[in-house]
């Protein structure tokens, strides 16, 4: 029986890849999560009690961490404070739940010469000019930008320097911007879908320009799998589908499907130090593993989305006036 300890299980991508591993191998899953606001234990829901495990608890905290790491065969590592616009407003968070969070989790995996998989972003490489003919690749230097980006940042060294000096068993994956069921309402694809159910005009931050290269959550999962079977240890590999947009584009696809004028969006703060293109290059994954996406067509898993957010109020709902007080606070 194989055991599998995943971080951060209760959340957007951590849980679809629970699904994911349920459905599609027979290891058996042990989910540690703080449950932050981010954190929803109803994303789990379904799941069979004699093959999926869960535990509420803080990664920064050394003791939990090291008894769970001891029981387990691998650690795929998900949990963290996710959000660059929290970030901005408050960056200790992301100090200690990225940065110790991600340390602690290496010590216990050294300790029990476990196998240890790291989920990073492709943020860390900072941004690209629109028309820049390069993308992202794993020979990229590191640029961060955000409180939030530097600290995925300064966690994907760690675990780099844990391989070089310790032999840690590990391997890192940065992917693109997710997008899908069950993904917090804070994050703009979401955000604005919620909107529009609520009688909100979307909102774009600054003249709606920026470049988001958007791949499918169940297809991170695919790729994430992959990897932690097949992957070469020590190495990266980027994670991403082709899914270049801007921003106006989306929300005027999401408009359009909505049944509102494609026009019908307000223009609000930019964010401080937006990045302008992410764009990801996944050649090495998709050669050297064999992967490839599945949800191809943004346009058809953005419809399968908005049908979702539609049909799961009860979700949702809760944390969406608190959602829009902040953003309210920031003139965003
Ligand atoms: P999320 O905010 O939806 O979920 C994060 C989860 O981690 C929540 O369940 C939260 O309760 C938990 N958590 C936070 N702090 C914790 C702590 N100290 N101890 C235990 N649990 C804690 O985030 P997400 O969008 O699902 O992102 C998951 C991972 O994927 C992150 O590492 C993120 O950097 C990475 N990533 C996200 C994207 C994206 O587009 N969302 C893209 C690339 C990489
Ligand atoms: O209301 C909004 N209006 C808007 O124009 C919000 C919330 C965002 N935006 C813009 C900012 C970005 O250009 O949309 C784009 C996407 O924003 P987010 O959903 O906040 O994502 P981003 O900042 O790109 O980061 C995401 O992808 C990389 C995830 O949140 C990170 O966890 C991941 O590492």
């Amino acid at each position: 029986m194989y055991r599998l300890l995943v971080t951060g299980g209760a959340g957007f991508i951590g849980s679809n890849f629970v699904h994911h591993v349920i459905a599609h191998t027979d290891m058996h899953v042990t989910v540690v999560d703080k449950l932050t606001y981010a954190g929803n234990r109803e994303s789990l829901a379904g799941l069979p009690d004699e093959r999926v495990a869960f535990v509420r608890g803080d990664i920064v905290d050394a003791a939990v961490i090291d008894e769970l790491v001891q029981h387990s065969d691998a650690v795929v590592h998900y949990a963290a404070e996710s959000h660059n616009d929290n970030s901005l407003n408050d960056p200790r968070p992301f100090l200690d739940t990225n940065i110790i969070g991600t340390y602690t989790l290496l010590e216990a995996a050294r300790r029990h010469g476990r196998r240890y998989h790291h989920i990073s972003t492709d943020e860390v490489y900072g941004d690209l000019e629109l028309d820049d003919p390069q993308r992202f690749t794993e020979t990229t230097p590191y640029n961060p930008s955000s409180p939030y980006s530097s600290t995925k940042a300064g966690s994907d060294l760690l675990v780099r320097a844990w391989v070089r000096s310790f032999d840690l068993q590990a391997t890192i994956s940065n992917c693109s911007n997710n997008y899908g069921p069950y993904q917090h309402i804070e994050k703009f694809i979401p955000r604005q879908i919620t909107n529009v159910l609520r009688g909100i005009r979307p909102k774009l931050y600054g003249r709606g320009e920026n470049v988001r290269d958007w791949i499918h959550a169940e297809d991170h999962s695919s790729a994430v799998l992959a990897i932690l079977q097949r992957g070469t240890i020590g190495e990266t590999y980027l994670i991403g589908a082709d899914g270049e947009k801007n921003n106006k584009e989306v929300v005027e696809i999401i408009l359009e499907k909505m049944g509102q004028p494609r026009d019908a969006y307000d223009h609000v703060t930019d964010r401080a130090g937006h990045d302008l293109r992410y764009a990801i290059d996944s050649t090495k994954l998709r050669t050297q593993l064999g992967w490839s996406p599945s949800y191809g067509d943004f346009d058809r898993g953005l419809a399968a989305t908005i049908d979702w957010y539609r049909n799961n109020e009860e979700w949702w709902s809760p944390s969406k006036d608190s959602t829009e007080a902040f953003y309210a606070s920031k003139g965003q």
